[in-house]
């Protein structure tokens, strides 16, 4: 069977993007033809610094809204990352077969380094090896993520086949990134140009997954927009980044497409289109803000949904990185 794998960062602030972009579509594709791994990735968030009660609790929370946002941890493996040392160990082979010059093209790389790369960390640098490893550790076929991930899932594929090459094998099959849907792309509500971001430190350019009703729609209300009308089609948002991020999330929380949103919207001032899109943002939004509290409160049961969960995993992984090591010649343990 086709299996799914994708992972999360827990560095606090989940958000609109992650759930549009990410967590719902791995809802959709949970019970289809596909077995689904979904993961915190807290190996991947220590690339940048980290308070460590910050981080346990966003892991503990992510968890919670995967949960809540209906990722069923009987039907999908629900993992945290290091509980599944695999990745790790995968990981160290791929840097071995990737290439610096590879790393070095990456854009997020350059992003979150910023101008001062040489103080950057190691493991920023290295992160897409990471990203090839939990995901080929599986050897997983899907990856459903936001148009940010792409450039890595490209240089997933050339890990895979640069392995397979220099061991002469076909072992690590070549991983589909799944890119679709209005919300592969959720701007900030403060500036259209930017994408909608955990670390964006205006708590007002983004909506948090555990912000309640008031919050979200005040929110909604203050979001940045242009003085004119809703075109009725898709063409008239291309000049316009405001308008059409706010037409993408009505249409990607109501699973619509943006033709039938405008269909309904067009010709409608923001004045008018807001307060919809606040009631949406909420009903939707509401139950699972709610919902995650509740399961916050009870922290050993989400501990052991992940250990189950990493428990599953390890059935999976262990006889991969096995494997692994046999081809790259490590000799296995009398
Ligand atoms: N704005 C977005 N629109 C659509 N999808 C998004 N994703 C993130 N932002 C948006 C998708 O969410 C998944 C998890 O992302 P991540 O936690 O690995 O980290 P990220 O992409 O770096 O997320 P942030 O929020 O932007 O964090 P910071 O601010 O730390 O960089 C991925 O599938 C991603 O595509």
């Amino acid at each position: 069977t086709p299996r799914v794998f994708s992972g999360i960062q827990p560095s606090g602030n989940l958000h609109l993007g992650n759930y549009l972009g990410a967590i719902k579509r791995f809802v959709d594709m949970q019970g289809s033809d596909f077995e689904t791994v979904y993961c915190m990735v807290d190996l991947h968030a220590i690339t940048v610094w980290q308070n460590p009660q910050d981080l346990m609790k966003s892991t503990r929370e992510l968890c919670a809204g995967f949960i809540a946002s209906g990722i069923d941890p009987e039907q999908s493996i629900l993992i945290n990352q290091s509980q599944v040392p695999e990745h790790a160990q995968l990981a160290w082979i791929f840097n071995c077969v990737a290439r610096m010059g590879w790393m070095q093209r990456m854009t997020q790389f350059k992003d979150k380094a910023g101008k001062n790369s040489q103080n950057a960390s190691l493991g920023l640098f290295a992160y897409p090896a990471l990203m090839a490893a939990d995901i080929l550790v599986y050897h997983a076929t899907h990856v459903p993520v936001g148009e940010d991930q792409k450039q890595h899932l490209e240089l997933t594929r050339d890990i895979a086949a640069k392995f397979n090459h220099d061991y002469g094998v076909d072992f690590f099959p070549m991983t589909e990134p799944v890119i679709e849907g209005a919300a592969t792309r959720v701007m900030s509500l403060r500036d259209g140009s930017k994408k909608m971001s955990k670390s964006d430190a205006s708590d007002a350019s983004r909506i948090n997954m555990t912000d309640d009703a008031d919050t979200l729609a005040k929110k909604i209300r203050k979001a940045k927009t242009d003085p004119d009308a809703l075109p009725s089609e898709a063409k008239g948002l291309e000049a316009r980044p405001e308008a059409r991020n706010l037409i993408n999330i009505y249409a990607a929380l109501n699973d619509q497409t943006v033709d039938a949103v405008l269909a309904e919207v067009g010709g409608k001032q923001f004045g008018e289109f807001k307060p919809m899109l606040a009631d949406l943002a909420v009903a939707k939004l509401a139950p699972i803000a709610s919902e995650m509290a509740r399961l916050m409160n009870d922290q050993t049961e989400i501990d052991r949904i992940l250990a189950r969960g990493a428990e599953r995993a390890r059935d999976i992984t262990a006889p991969i990185l096995r494997k692994t090591y046999d081809i790259v010649g490590m000799v296995p343990p009398a």
